[in-house]
């Protein structure tokens, strides 16, 4: 069904890792002809085989290697992938390398016969959604991605490239089957049954009320249309905040495997998304209100700010355009545009990940089934909230607002 494998493919064991390690050129500034090697398999998403490498006599030279494996790593070689997407993923980290060094790990080199990537280890830093989860904010992180988002999706649309490139981009960056993963995961399976769906009995009515609701569909449709038809820039294309690594000064975009060109709302809306998921989880997760409306605020304002800096570092693109086809009123209309694709578009990230396969630790990690309930009837009626209302958001404090008059409808 996919591309031949390519002859030379073998996924990586931590007994192979060594000679791999000594036979690449491309890392003999980091690692020396006589070094031994610790090495770990740490791959916890759900498609990849992920190594840290380390000097023995030295732990600060360090690789890490993501390699793709053909099949889908949280369900098994039932579920066939094309390992090639880690070309796509190289090709998107050297893209946004370009764009946003800062933000962005470091790719040493692709290996197109292993289907593998090294790259910068940043062990210095946590999946942000682990640390969202133990209540941690991070300052720095709504000026980070307000950044990354405005020149990783700006200076890939038609606003700056060439017509040609342009197109000769969406061509090189063609998906389709990660796109059909999401298509089916956050678009479709989530609102019918499928044996697929996993969510807790106790929410069923709650679940099958929002599946009954064709006015619901009919939005989530529409938005589903949009993702499939409309190439308006290349979006990382799973932009949750397990694909951040942060600390309290940096902030890192990994993973994005699931690249290809669509709407800019999409990664905006996957972030909002998943700040507003840990929201809803911490409904259960900090019981002191206090210091759950401190938390929360944080998580707002963090949204609030971000937007902001979008729009900031946005308009600075506005100024390198065509000012004449592109008057003012036009730049307004755009960018509320991706404002309510982000409402709408970030909802379904939100759902998907209540009712979906494929869930996350903020909230499926609540090990209480009732407070677990609590917190995702919360993120449910908020995912619904989203997308009902994206039409009339013209400022993000308006989505904010939405957001935050939602209650849990459990118990
Ligand atoms: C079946 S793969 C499930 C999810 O993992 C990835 O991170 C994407 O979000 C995908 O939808
Ligand atoms: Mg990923």
């Amino acid at each position: 069904m996919f591309a031949e494998l390519s002859p030379r493919y073998k996924p990586l064991t931590l007994e192979t890792i060594g000679d791999y390690v000594h036979s690449r050129p491309e890392l003999r500034d980091i690692f020396h002809e006589n070094d031994e090697f610790d090495a770990v398999e740490v791959g916890d998403g759900n498609l990849n085989l992920v190594f840290k490498v380390w000097a023995k006599a030295d732990r600060k030279r360090t690789v890490v290697f993501k390699q793709a494996l053909p099949y889908l790593r949280l369900v098994g070689d039932s579920w066939p992938l094309p390992p090639d997407r880690a070309r796509i993923e190289a090709q998107a980290l050297t893209i946004h390398y370009q764009l946003v060094p800062a933000y962005t790990p470091k790719v040493y080199f692709y290996d197109p016969d292993l289907y593998l990537i090294a790259m910068q280890n940043l062990d210095d830093h946590l999946i942000m959604r682990k640390g969202l989860s133990q209540g941690i904010q991070y300052p720095h992180f709504a000026e980070h991605i307000g950044l990354f988002l405005a020149r990783t999706l700006g200076y890939t649309s038609d606003l700056v490239l060439d017509y040609r490139a342009k197109k000769m981009e969406v061509a090189r960056f063609i998906n389709p089957e990660l796109c059909k993963i999401t298509e089916d995961l956050v678009f479709t399976e989530p609102y019918r049954y499928t044996e697929r769906n996993r969510f807790d009995k106790e929410l069923e009515p709650q679940v099958l009320a929002l599946q009954a609701d064709e006015s619901l569909r009919c939005e989530v449709a529409k938005m589903k249309t949009k993702f499939m038809t409309q190439a308006q820039a290349l979006v990382h294309g799973d932009l949750h905040t397990g694909s951040i690594m942060v600390n309290q000064t940096d902030t890192y975009v990994i993973d994005p495997e699931f690249a290809f060109y669509a709407p800019m709302g999409f990664d905006v809306g996957a972030v909002i998304g998943n700040l507003l998921l840990n929201y809803a989880a911490h409904e259960v997760r900090t019981p002191d209100p206090e210091k759950r409306a401190t938390f929360r605020k944080y998580l707002t304002d963090t949204i609030i700010r971000l937007w902001q800096v979008f729009e900031r570092e946005f308009a600075i693109i506005w100024n390198q355009v065509d000012a004449i086809n592109m008057p003012k009123g036009y730049q307004q209309h755009y960018m509320q545009g991706i404002l309510q694709d982000a409402a709408g578009m970030g909802a379904c990230k939100m759902m998907r990940r209540i009712i979906g396969l494929a869930g996350v630790e903020d909230i499926r990690g609540i090990p209480d089934v009732r407070e677990r309930c609590i917190a995702t009837s919360l993120a449910l009626n908020i995912g619904v909230q989203l997308i009902m209302k994206r039409e009339s958001f013209t400022r993000i404090e308006e989505l904010v607002e939405t957001a935050t008059a939602c209650r849990p409808s459990y118990p």
